[in-house]
């Protein structure tokens, strides 16, 4: 099955998406997400210029032996816009080889562990009790895990900024970084956003009492002794776990957390090879690890690190926000399904547009994510759809502190 083709798709159906698109000469389409927030245009230069011409002409079904060249063979490696790109490439060869033998992806990666996935979602208040309403609307769907996040006190008096506003959708006024307003920087108290965090987690609490998964994400805003106190005070409302509380190459940070609390921790969307994840994992500093497996080389590279992850104790909670594909999704849904130690998975809701491009198989309800047992993937895209929805430049929001530094978002 040699590689005739491989071309990029650019599509905007409400989100940016790169989609990498592999056809074998005996007609075998493969598709994967190489998606990259904020900087698709960098990694589809890396595909189209650059990578695509290695793969020409090699046998598709050789996947592992394809990404070691890719990887390594072409001597440049690793960071996040070459390892998008060459996840693209990853699932794009794991879908052909699930069409070509006729099999769903899951079975070839050794068959299902479970019958469904524990999904959660992202719910944003402005109030703790707005928090609440917007918990109780999404449980009438059957979630049961919720990752929770609210304004601060500052942000409702400035009226801009959000707790990770750009992916708000919630709210009706998500606050879009484009050309015109990219400099616009979002205040930022880490002290009061500490102090919040306590009394909304406990207000959840009590509303809540156990019934539900408890979620936060604090994207590395925390210095270590800050990420310690606060893993150390929410220890008693027993979240499910607590997000990225320090910077993901922070080591001796992870430890001085471990050392306080039993809270238990996940990291992992900033990870780009199994060197970022190994010392973490080895040494029990984490309980969740949130591979981004369109960040992370594909499928091959997360099933290895997942049989690492495994061996320590370690559950695997892929990253899945609405800034990576359908396409992601279903891949990191069929490595899910297949692997002894999978946690819980972030799932985000569809628009009609998002349908419109993708038709996926893998499938959210009450509660929980199944899948159909459809060769590949199990997403068709539909390509003049995709053409439709041009790429539209969008930017990461940046944040600063109230004497005006840099500060992590
Ligand atoms: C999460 C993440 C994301 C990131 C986003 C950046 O846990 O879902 O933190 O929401 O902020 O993927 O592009
Ligand atoms: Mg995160």
């Amino acid at each position: 099955m040699l590689i005739k083709s491989m071309e990029t798709i650019l599509t905007c159906p409400g989100r940016n998406y790169l989609i990498v698109k592999i056809t074998t000469e005996d007609g075998v389409t493969g598709y994967g997400d190489a998606t990259l927030n904020g900087r698709e245009l960098s990694v589809k230069e890396a595909l189209d210029s650059h990578l695509s011409k290695y793969l020409v002409g090699m046998d598709a079904e050789r996947i592992t032996d394809i990404w070691e060249l890719v990887y390594r063979g072409t001597y440049w490696r690793g960071g996040p816009v070459l390892m998008t790109a060459l996840a693209g490439i990853d699932m794009a060869l794991w879908d052909i080889k699930g069409k070509r033998y006729g099999a769903p992806l899951y079975q070839l990666l050794g068959g299902r562990c479970r019958d469904r996935l524990r999904a959660y979602f992202h719910v944003h208040g402005h109030t703790k009790e707005d928090l609440a309403d917007r918990i109780r609307q999404r449980m009438e769907d059957g979630c049961t895990c919720f990752r929770y996040s609210f304004d601060t006190k500052d942000s409702r008096q400035e009226g801009l900024y959000f707790n990770q506003p750009h992916q708000d959708i919630s709210l009706g006024r998500r606050i879009e970084v484009t050309e015109g307003n990219i400099g616009k920087p979002e205040v930022w108290d880490t002290e009061e956003y500490g102090h919040d965090l306590i009394r909304v987690t406990s207000y959840l609490r009590d509303t809540f009492g156990g019934s539900i998964g408890l979620i936060h994400d604090s994207h590395e805003r925390f210095t270590p002794i800050q990420a310690a106190a606060a893993a150390k005070q929410l220890e008693r409302f027993g979240l499910f776990f607590l997000e990225d509380p320090v910077e993901p190459v922070n080591v001796q940070g992870l430890e001085l957390i471990r050392g306080h609390s039993v809270t238990p921790i996940a990291m992992g969307e900033l990870y780009n090879s199994m060197k970022d994840c190994l010392i973490p994992i080895e040494r029990n500093l984490i309980d969740y690890l949130r591979l981004d497996i369109s960040h992370y080389g594909g499928i091959t590279p997360s099933m290895k690190t997942a049989a690492v992850a495994e061996n320590h104790g370690v559950k695997i909670a892929f990253h899945g926000p609405s800034d990576i594909s359908p396409l992601a999704h279903a891949a990191l849904a069929h490595v899910d399904f297949a692997i002894p130690n999978f946690g819980i998975q972030e799932w985000v809701d569809h628009n009609e547009e998002l349908d419109q491009v993708f038709h996926t198989n893998v499938r959210y309800e009450n509660g929980f994510i199944t899948i159909r047992d459809t060769p590949g993937l199990g997403v068709e895209v539909d390509e003049d759809a995709a053409r439709e929805y041009t790429y539209k430049p969008k930017f990461l929001p940046t944040l600063r502190d109230r004497e005006g530094a840099v500060h992590n978002w």
